[in-house]
Protein backbone atom coordinates (compact mmCIF):
# COMPACT_ATOMS: atom_id res chain seq x y z
CA UNK A 1 0.00 0.00 0.00
CA UNK A 2 1.31 3.96 -0.98
CA UNK A 3 2.07 5.40 2.45
CA UNK A 4 0.44 8.29 3.52
CA UNK A 5 0.43 12.14 2.86
CA UNK A 6 -1.53 13.76 4.95
CA UNK A 7 -2.48 17.50 3.61
CA UNK A 8 0.76 18.44 2.75
CA UNK A 9 0.79 22.22 3.01
CA UNK A 10 -2.68 22.30 3.82
CA UNK A 11 -3.56 25.11 5.80
CA UNK A 12 -5.20 24.12 9.02
CA UNK A 13 -8.98 26.15 10.17
CA UNK A 14 -6.51 28.72 11.95
CA UNK A 15 -5.16 29.44 9.06
CA UNK A 16 -1.31 28.26 10.07
CA UNK A 17 0.81 25.77 7.91
CA UNK A 18 0.41 22.45 9.32
CA UNK A 19 2.99 19.73 8.86
CA UNK A 20 1.54 15.97 7.69
CA UNK A 21 2.56 14.17 10.88
CA UNK A 22 1.16 11.85 12.10
CA UNK A 23 1.17 12.72 16.22
CA UNK A 24 -0.54 15.81 15.12
CA UNK A 25 -3.90 13.26 13.64
CA UNK A 26 -3.00 11.04 16.71
CA UNK A 27 -2.76 14.20 19.58
CA UNK A 28 -5.96 16.01 20.49
CA UNK A 29 -6.64 18.68 17.86
CA UNK A 30 -9.27 21.90 17.83
CA UNK A 31 -11.77 20.97 16.00
CA UNK A 32 -10.60 17.32 15.75
CA UNK A 33 -13.81 15.42 13.61
CA UNK A 34 -13.67 17.85 10.87
CA UNK A 35 -9.48 18.32 9.70
CA UNK A 36 -9.97 19.12 6.30
CA UNK A 37 -6.71 17.93 5.16
CA UNK A 38 -7.52 17.68 1.40
CA UNK A 39 -10.79 16.53 2.46
CA UNK A 40 -9.68 14.15 4.95
CA UNK A 41 -12.21 13.59 8.13
CA UNK A 42 -11.26 12.03 11.22
CA UNK A 43 -13.77 9.34 11.94
CA UNK A 44 -12.36 7.30 14.80
CA UNK A 45 -9.65 7.96 17.25
CA UNK A 46 -8.04 6.25 20.03
CA UNK A 47 -5.10 7.82 22.54
CA UNK A 48 -5.81 7.40 25.85
CA UNK A 49 -8.60 4.82 26.86
CA UNK A 50 -11.13 7.87 27.87
CA UNK A 51 -13.72 6.46 26.25
CA UNK A 52 -15.80 3.06 26.29
CA UNK A 53 -15.70 1.74 22.98
CA UNK A 54 -18.02 -1.64 24.20
CA UNK A 55 -21.32 0.15 23.13
CA UNK A 56 -24.62 -0.78 21.10
CA UNK A 57 -25.19 -1.08 17.85
CA UNK A 58 -27.75 2.04 18.06
CA UNK A 59 -24.35 4.43 19.65
CA UNK A 60 -22.10 2.55 16.91
CA UNK A 61 -24.76 4.36 14.22
CA UNK A 62 -24.76 7.69 16.30
CA UNK A 63 -21.35 8.12 17.22
CA UNK A 64 -20.30 9.10 20.85
CA UNK A 65 -17.13 10.04 22.32
CA UNK A 66 -15.05 13.28 22.75
CA UNK A 67 -14.12 15.00 19.32
CA UNK A 68 -11.38 16.41 20.99
CA UNK A 69 -9.87 13.17 22.11
CA UNK A 70 -11.41 9.75 22.08
CA UNK A 71 -14.41 9.46 19.48
CA UNK A 72 -16.42 7.43 16.90
CA UNK A 73 -18.26 9.18 14.35
CA UNK A 74 -20.70 7.36 13.71
CA UNK A 75 -22.19 4.78 10.96
CA UNK A 76 -25.05 7.10 10.01
CA UNK A 77 -22.30 10.16 9.70
CA UNK A 78 -19.82 8.17 7.86
CA UNK A 79 -22.29 6.42 5.81
CA UNK A 80 -23.80 10.20 4.41
CA UNK A 81 -19.69 11.50 3.86
CA UNK A 82 -19.14 8.69 1.76
CA UNK A 83 -21.94 8.50 -0.08
CA UNK A 84 -22.64 5.44 -2.30
CA UNK A 85 -19.55 6.34 -4.04
CA UNK A 86 -15.62 4.97 -3.35
CA UNK A 87 -13.79 6.81 -0.86
CA UNK A 88 -10.36 6.31 0.44
CA UNK A 89 -10.34 5.34 4.17
CA UNK A 90 -6.97 5.64 5.99
CA UNK A 91 -5.74 4.19 9.02
CA UNK A 92 -2.37 5.50 11.34
CA UNK A 93 -1.62 2.91 13.99
CA UNK A 94 1.10 3.83 16.86
CA UNK A 95 2.58 0.97 19.13
CA UNK A 96 3.90 1.93 22.75
CA UNK A 97 7.91 1.99 21.28
CA UNK A 98 7.04 5.17 19.15
CA UNK A 99 6.55 3.12 16.12
CA UNK A 100 3.64 4.01 13.42
CA UNK A 101 2.06 2.48 10.64
CA UNK A 102 -0.15 4.60 8.08
CA UNK A 103 -2.43 2.40 5.36
CA UNK A 104 -4.42 4.37 2.64
CA UNK A 105 -7.13 1.91 0.10
CA UNK A 106 -9.87 3.01 -1.63
CA UNK A 107 -13.65 1.45 0.08
CA UNK A 108 -17.00 1.93 -0.08
CA UNK A 109 -19.41 2.02 3.02
CA UNK A 110 -23.23 1.10 2.65
CA UNK A 111 -25.99 2.04 4.44
CA UNK A 112 -27.88 0.23 6.98
CA UNK A 113 -29.96 -1.67 4.38
CA UNK A 114 -25.95 -2.86 4.06
CA UNK A 115 -25.55 -2.93 8.02
CA UNK A 116 -22.98 -0.53 6.85
CA UNK A 117 -20.80 -3.14 5.05
CA UNK A 118 -17.48 -2.60 4.51
CA UNK A 119 -16.79 -2.82 0.66
CA UNK A 120 -13.45 -3.76 -0.71
CA UNK A 121 -12.08 -4.73 -4.01
CA UNK A 122 -10.43 -8.07 -4.02
CA UNK A 123 -7.06 -6.80 -4.35
CA UNK A 124 -7.21 -4.42 -1.49
CA UNK A 125 -8.97 -7.06 0.80
CA UNK A 126 -5.79 -9.26 -0.18
CA UNK A 127 -3.29 -6.67 0.86
CA UNK A 128 -5.09 -5.84 4.13
CA UNK A 129 -4.83 -9.33 4.88
CA UNK A 130 -8.29 -10.51 4.34
CA UNK A 131 -7.62 -12.66 1.27
CA UNK A 132 -9.28 -15.31 2.94
CA UNK A 133 -12.91 -14.32 3.33
CA UNK A 134 -12.81 -12.25 0.18
CA UNK A 135 -13.91 -13.43 -3.45
CA UNK A 136 -13.11 -12.91 -7.12
CA UNK A 137 -15.32 -9.72 -6.84
CA UNK A 138 -14.26 -8.54 -3.15
CA UNK A 139 -15.50 -8.23 0.04
CA UNK A 140 -18.11 -6.98 1.69
CA UNK A 141 -18.20 -7.13 5.24
CA UNK A 142 -21.18 -5.98 7.55
CA UNK A 143 -20.33 -4.30 10.54
CA UNK A 144 -21.24 -6.01 14.14
CA UNK A 145 -21.82 -4.82 17.50
CA UNK A 146 -22.57 -7.44 20.89
CA UNK A 147 -26.56 -6.95 19.84
CA UNK A 148 -26.10 -7.07 15.67
CA UNK A 149 -24.17 -9.99 15.13
CA UNK A 150 -23.55 -10.19 11.62
CA UNK A 151 -19.45 -11.36 11.58
CA UNK A 152 -18.69 -14.40 9.25
CA UNK A 153 -18.61 -16.59 12.35
CA UNK A 154 -21.10 -18.81 12.82
CA UNK A 155 -20.26 -20.71 16.47
CA UNK A 156 -19.44 -17.42 18.15
CA UNK A 157 -20.37 -13.59 18.23
CA UNK A 158 -16.96 -11.32 17.50
CA UNK A 159 -18.21 -8.22 19.12
CA UNK A 160 -19.23 -10.19 22.45
CA UNK A 161 -15.59 -12.34 22.94
CA UNK A 162 -13.93 -9.59 21.50
CA UNK A 163 -15.28 -6.02 22.61
CA UNK A 164 -16.46 -3.09 20.73
CA UNK A 165 -18.21 -2.56 17.38
CA UNK A 166 -16.24 -3.56 14.35
CA UNK A 167 -16.64 -5.07 10.93
CA UNK A 168 -15.64 -8.29 11.87
CA UNK A 169 -15.06 -11.45 9.67
CA UNK A 170 -13.59 -14.34 11.82
CA UNK A 171 -12.57 -12.80 15.04
CA UNK A 172 -9.07 -12.31 14.27
CA UNK A 173 -8.10 -9.64 11.41
CA UNK A 174 -8.19 -6.28 13.34
CA UNK A 175 -10.15 -4.10 15.67
CA UNK A 176 -9.71 -0.65 16.29
CA UNK A 177 -12.41 -0.31 18.47
CA UNK A 178 -11.38 -3.10 21.15
CA UNK A 179 -10.76 -2.70 25.01
CA UNK A 180 -7.69 -0.42 25.68
CA UNK A 181 -4.74 -1.57 27.55
CA UNK A 182 -1.89 0.06 28.62
CA UNK A 183 0.18 -2.84 28.71
CA UNK A 184 -0.51 -6.70 27.18
CA UNK A 185 -3.29 -8.91 29.56
CA UNK A 186 -1.84 -11.64 30.98
CA UNK A 187 -5.07 -13.65 30.32
CA UNK A 188 -5.35 -14.58 26.61
CA UNK A 189 -9.11 -14.33 26.79
CA UNK A 190 -8.27 -10.48 27.75
CA UNK A 191 -5.59 -10.17 25.77
CA UNK A 192 -8.56 -11.17 22.75
CA UNK A 193 -10.18 -7.73 23.46
CA UNK A 194 -7.44 -5.05 22.79
CA UNK A 195 -7.28 -2.54 20.19
CA UNK A 196 -5.00 -4.96 17.73
CA UNK A 197 -4.26 -4.94 13.59
CA UNK A 198 -2.86 -8.18 12.90
CA UNK A 199 -0.71 -7.82 10.26
CA UNK A 200 1.18 -5.15 11.63
CA UNK A 201 2.07 -5.56 15.71
CA UNK A 202 0.08 -9.05 15.50
CA UNK A 203 -3.54 -10.09 17.30
CA UNK A 204 -2.33 -9.99 20.61
CA UNK A 205 -0.57 -6.40 20.67
CA UNK A 206 -2.69 -3.24 22.66
CA UNK A 207 -1.68 -0.75 20.58
CA UNK A 208 -1.35 2.64 21.98
CA UNK A 209 -3.09 5.35 19.05
CA UNK A 210 -5.53 5.13 16.30
CA UNK A 211 -6.30 7.64 13.87
CA UNK A 212 -8.92 6.75 11.26
CA UNK A 213 -9.96 9.27 8.21
CA UNK A 214 -12.23 9.24 5.58
CA UNK A 215 -11.81 11.16 2.50
CA UNK A 216 -15.19 11.19 -0.23
CA UNK A 217 -14.30 11.06 -3.51
C1 LIG B 1 -11.20 -11.92 8.62
O1 LIG B 1 -11.65 -11.60 9.71
O2 LIG B 1 -10.34 -12.77 8.52
C2 LIG B 1 -11.69 -11.31 7.38
C3 LIG B 1 -12.16 -9.96 7.56
C4 LIG B 1 -11.14 -8.97 7.18
C5 LIG B 1 -11.63 -7.61 7.42
C6 LIG B 1 -10.88 -6.60 6.68
C7 LIG B 1 -11.40 -5.28 7.04
C8 LIG B 1 -10.35 -4.35 7.41
C9 LIG B 1 -10.86 -3.26 8.23
C10 LIG B 1 -10.58 -1.97 7.59
C11 LIG B 1 -10.57 -0.87 8.54
C12 LIG B 1 -11.49 0.17 8.16
C13 LIG B 1 -11.35 1.34 8.99
C14 LIG B 1 -12.48 2.27 8.84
Amino acid sequence: LPPMHLGNGVLDPAGRKRLPKMARLVGPAPNATRLHNGGWTVIQRRLNGSVDFNQPWEAYKAGFGDPQGEFWLGLEKMHRLAGDRDSRLAVQLRDWEGNTESLRFPARLGGEDTDYSLQLAAPVATELGAAASSTPSGLSLPFSTWDQDHDLRGDLNCAKSLSGGWWFGTCGHSNLNGQYFHSVPRQRRQRKKGIFWRTWRGRYYPLRATTVLLQPE
